[in-house]
């Protein structure tokens, strides 16, 4: 069962101090395995099954999950990824449970133990990691302009541009919009873009340039703004990148004049 982060916050407290507890304790239960699983749903269900070799009265199952590689000793609480809490009432305990779509990538390590455990035991779990392409053109630098894909807890994940304009975000399985940009043009937002396969590509788009200010639509207040850069050198309005505001900016914006959007 997924459990909210408010309650999994709730019960940090209490089990972090059970969790380090147990590594005191010298004796009693233990552990015979532990085996974590990632299952090909949309919402990437996390299986954890604990297996208890020696099971005791009233024993407490703890499990923790972060990043692979983080250190225990110095654990921040945004380093835990999941953590919960269950009675052993058999000799195996199963956790089920899903992470933020922003986490579903990379690997993970899990770390279990119980009452009387004198050690936890680890296993680990990865995600395959998806990716989002496309290809944007603008008139200048293209490594200048950001691909960032937003999860629907506002999670965000930074792509890379590469000077040809091809952009790359890496993101784990799930829903985002992509947002793409850069100074001087209109965003271009793709609303509720599904990564469930190894690489979805949303194709190419030429971005509208000549939003100075930035209001969603090309209007009066651009033009304002570069007739008032004219034949100066001013980075954010010169959008061929040659060093100066001349015509090239003044004719590109009056092709793109009163645009407020892009046609799906
Ligand atoms: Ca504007
Ligand atoms: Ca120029």
């Amino acid at each position: 069962m997924m459990k909210k982060l408010s309650k999994i916050l709730l019960v940090m407290a209490l089990t972090l101090t059970v969790f380090f507890a147990m590594m005191a304790v010298a004796s009693a239960a233990t552990i015979e395995s532990v085996e974590a699983n990632v299952a090909a749903d949309a919402g990437r269900t996390i299986s954890v099954t604990v297996e208890y070799g020696s099971p005791e009265a009233a024993q407490q199952s703890t499990v923790l999950v972060v990043k692979s590689g983080t250190a225990l000793a110095t654990l921040a609480d945004s380093d835990i990824k999941y953590i919960d809490q269950e009675a052993v009432s058999d000799t195996a305990v199963t956790y089920t449970f899903k992470l933020l779509e922003a986490d579903r990538t990379g690997a993970y390590d899990v770390y279990v133990g119980g009452t009387g455990v004198d050690a936890p035991e680890d296993t680990s779990f990865s995600f395959d990691t998806k990716k989002i392409i496309g290809t944007i053109t603008v008139l200048g630098d293209a490594t200048k302009a950001t691909a960032v894909a937003t999860d629907a807890s506002g999670n965000n994940v930074n792509g890379t541009v590469a000077s040809t304009g091809a952009y790359e975000i890496e993101v784990g399985q799930g829903t985002y919009d992509v947002v793409l940009g850069k100074a001087g043009y209109l965003y271009k937002t793709y609303e509720d873009v599904a990564a469930n396969t190894a690489e979805v590509n949303l194709g190419s788009i030429t971005l509208i340039a000549g939003e100075f200010v930035v209001d969603g639509v090309v209007d009066t207040k651009d033009l304002q703004t570069l007739l008032n850069n004219y034949n100066k050198s001013v980075e954010v309005v010169d959008l061929n990148e040659d060093g100066v505001v001349d015509t090239k900016e003044l004719q590109t914006l009056l092709n793109n004049y009163n645009a407020d959007g892009y046609d799906e």
